[in-house]
């Protein structure tokens, strides 16, 4: 029936809605990207910024790993920073580093500087998760973006960081401009999201990479405010939203009061103990992204422990702890891929 929702038997979106579901789903985060030789070869010569920003290479660098794997979502192919470069931030993603800003922001002035997001900036994602909703039929797409901390990271340090320093300093130091900052990429990051849910998208991830770097305290006090607004900014668009973060095992409880109806758990966090802090939830994980280069056998058996342990879940969707390594044998990926999709889950007596 030509009505008919097309994703709508997805066991993806049923798990994040806290459905039954017959088996347990399957993506993986950073699924496109260089562990793929199809990936490499199509964006030989073309730059990382250039490629998020045309329609057609978007299409295919997402549809490459549904393609490969048969995996049960789409994830769509861009960078938390994208939507900074749209409204023109000057901004560069420089191979083996990462994101580089040109001027970090320091100052209100900085802040205020910086435009707000509106479709017209971004139609090119528009045209992309068009063609891909198209292309993808009952496998749903995810849109993303990147939460206010971790894009603020990028902007206030000027690159990839490991301790934050500088971040936490305007954040303890000077809260006007961090609390202006965080409103301004908070602001920006809903209107990403709702491009992405207007055009087709059947679910967003709020991607806090780094929100392991704070205590509970300072995550409730100075970020999870921001996080909670474009949560709810995208929950008002009807569609589920998943919140992640690494090295979140004290903060898992805050990530999903912030709003989401499924939690990341990364691999250090068992994921029994995850379940026990998201409560009344579900939760997305958490393989250690390392066990692709075990034996297989090895990797598998660690998966079935990950899969029993998501049954106490009010839904889970099985992923790695965090992204695939570039370094990645997908013929591995399509291995696990397999086990998880035919692991029956047969009712526990
Ligand atoms: O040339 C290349 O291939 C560059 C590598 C690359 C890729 C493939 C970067 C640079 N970004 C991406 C795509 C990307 N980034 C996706 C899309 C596809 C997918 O998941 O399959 C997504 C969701 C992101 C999100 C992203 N970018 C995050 C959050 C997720 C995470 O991995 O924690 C972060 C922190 C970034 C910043 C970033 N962009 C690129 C790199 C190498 C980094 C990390 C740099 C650092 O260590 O700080």
């Amino acid at each position: 029936m030509s009505s008919a929702n097309p994703t709508q038997d997805s066991p993806f979106l049923a798990a994040l809605r806290g459905q039954e579901v017959s088996r347990t789903p399957v993506w993986y985060m950073r699924q496109a990207g260089r562990s793929l030789p199809e990936y490499l070869k199509v964006r030989e010569g073309v730059g990382m910024l250039e490629s998020c920003m045309d329609a057609d290479l978007i299409t295919e660098i997402t549809l490459q790993p549904v393609r490969r794997y048969g995996v049960d979502a789409a994830i769509f192919f861009s960078d938390i920073v994208l939507p900074l470069k749209a409204v023109g931030v000057d901004l560069d993603i420089k191979p083996g580093v990462g994101p580089v800003v040109a001027n970090p922001v320091r100052t209100l002035e900085d802040v205020a500087a910086i435009p707000d997001l509106t479709p017209e900036h971004v139609g090119f994602i528009t045209q992309a998760v068009r063609n891909l909703v198209a292309e993808l039929g009952p496998t749903p797409l995810i849109g993303f973006a990147g939460a206010p901390f971790t894009v603020a990271s990028y902007l206030v340090e000027g690159g990839p960081s490991k301790e934050h320093a500088r971040t936490k300093a305007m954040m303890f130091g000077a809260p006007d401009v961090w609390d202006a900052l965080l409103r301004k990429i908070g602001g920006i990051a809903a209107a990403f999201l709702q491009v992405q849910v207007d055009a087709g998208a059947s679910a967003v991830q709020l991607f806090d990479s780094w929100a392991g770097a704070l205590t509970p305290a300072d995550y409730a006090e100075h970020v999870m405010p921001h996080s909670a607004r474009v949560l709810a900014a995208a929950g008002e668009l009807g569609v589920p939203r998943i919140h992640f973060g690494v090295g979140t095992s004290n903060l898992l409880d805050l990530m999903g009061e912030a709003g989401a109806d499924v939690v990341g758990v990364d691999w250090r966090t068992p994921l029994e103990r995850g379940i026990a802090m998201v409560g009344d939830r579900g939760v997305q994980g958490n393989l250690d992204p390392t066990l692709v280069f075990a034996p297989t056998e090895v990797m598998l058996a660690r998966a079935a422990e990950v899969i029993e342990a998501g049954r106490a879940a009010k839904g889970h969707v099985f992923n790695l702890g965090h992204g695939v390594l570039p370094s990645t044998d997908p013929a591995q990926l399509q291995r696990l891929t397999e086990f998880v999709q035919t692991y029956p889950l047969t009712p526990r007596g």
